[in-house]
């Protein structure tokens, strides 16, 4: 379907957390999230651009991803006609790197084409092998290993299927013993968000007795070969997240034995037409894939429920209620979770969810219109 792009309305919003968000690389308090309306034929499509405030998850950063769209990306959309939302990335692939925040644009059009054609995001872009999601919790790094039983604790006690916890060098294999102690048959796993160098393969393999679901990211964010030294010396499998930006890198990372799991961040790849081929990819090679998140408000949070109806996302997700993140999410109703740990998909056109343009505009601190000179 042939796609007029007319505007583009870039948004920012802070929105903060309920609780404090700690990986290996840094504490977040406070999201400055973009959001991303793409308009055609009065139709608006949304997106978000799920990076961090600060370029330390990889490159990219809420201000520099403004800049990013203003001045590179929406120009490509701007003042012609886009065949189909499929064609979106491919437009906008001169760019190097900045996935997550071409990805925030990339979904705003899928969003809008979805609902121009009147179908639910999820059956547009040929999901639908699930009508509810399994869903997982990410538990950051806490002040103390106590705080942390008593999160895990309360997540378990509201049905969430497998739990992640973070771990960094000096919060890690004793923090995990405790943890088993307390809960020894729970789906557990760890993100170690690249705190960790090959020197450290011994230290890592005292997690194997812990029976961990998998080890995600360990390594460098950029050294899929090294993840595959580290795999054969580990029983658990190892999960890769910021080293897999693109579904060659998929294809490269399986090959090498780097990894026997993937997760899968939407915006991390560029958006739907990327994370589709990584799974596609992935499910080839019989490897399987969950989706991950980037503590995304309602937009995001929707789009990641969409992407997990593929066939090959068998493993619960990072993708979980609003209300662990937000006093009020910018969508009604928010995403909830039922008591079984899953989320229900929505039949309604687009993403599925409503926006609460009223709240959004209390909470908008910028706002720039895009539209073609
Ligand atoms: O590595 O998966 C990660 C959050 C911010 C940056 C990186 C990661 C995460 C999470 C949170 O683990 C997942 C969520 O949105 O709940
Ligand atoms: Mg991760």
């Amino acid at each position: 379907m042939a796609i007029r792009i007319e505007r583009i309305i870039l948004r920012e919003i802070r929105l903060p957390l309920v609780h404090f968000f700690e990986t290996s690389f840094g504490r977040t308090t406070e999201r400055r999230i973009i959001l991303v309306e793409a308009v055609a034929g009065g139709v608006s499509g949304w997106g978000e651009v799920t990076c961090g405030e600060r370029p330390f998850y990889n490159e990219e950063w809420t201000d520099g991803a403004w800049l990013v769209l203003r001045e590179f990306a929406a120009p490509r959309l701007l003042g012609g006609e886009v065949e189909n939302a499929e064609a979106v990335a491919p437009l906008v692939a001169h760019i190097r790197g900045h996935r997550m925040t071409t990805g925030g644009l990339e979904a705003a059009v899928w969003d809008l084409e979805a609902r121009r054609l009147g179908l639910p995001l999820w059956k547009h872009i040929g999901g639908g092998a699930r009508s509810a999601i399994p869903c997982g919790v990410s538990i950051g790094i806490q002040e103390s290993v106590p705080d942390l039983l008593k999160k895990i604790e309360g997540e378990l006690a509201a049905g969430y299927q497998r739990i992640k916890i973070k771990i960094k060098p000096g919060w890690d294999v004793e923090v995990v013993r405790e943890v088993r102690r307390e809960f020894p048959h729970c789906k557990l796993m760890v993100d170690a968000n690249s705190a960790y160098t090959l020197a450290d393969a011994e230290h890592l393999r005292r997690l194997d007795e812990f029976h961990l679901m998998m080890i995600e990211q360990p390594l460098s964010h950029d050294d899929i070969i090294d993840h595959a030294v580290l795999q054969a010396r580990l029983e658990t499998a190892i999960c890769l997240d910021e080293c897999i930006r693109s579904a060659r890198h998929a294809e490269q990372a399986i090959r090498l034995k780097a990894c026997r799991i993937i997760n899968i961040k939407l915006g991390r790849v560029g958006g739907f037409r990327e994370a589709r081929r990584v799974h596609d990819v992935a499910r080839a090679a019989g490897v399987p894939v969950w989706c991950g998140g980037m503590l995304e408000c309602g937009v995001g949070r929707a789009h990641n429920i969409a992407l997990s109806t593929l066939p090959n996302f068998v493993l619960p997700g990072d993708v979980s209620a609003s209300r662990r993140y937000w006093a009020r999410d910018v969508i009604t109703p928010p995403v909830e979770v039922t008591p079984a740990g899953t989320i229900e998909v929505r039949a309604e056109p687009g993403f599925g969810y409503a926006l609460d343009l009223e709240f959004m505009s209390q909470i908008t601190v910028r706002q720039e219109t895009l539209s073609c000179a």
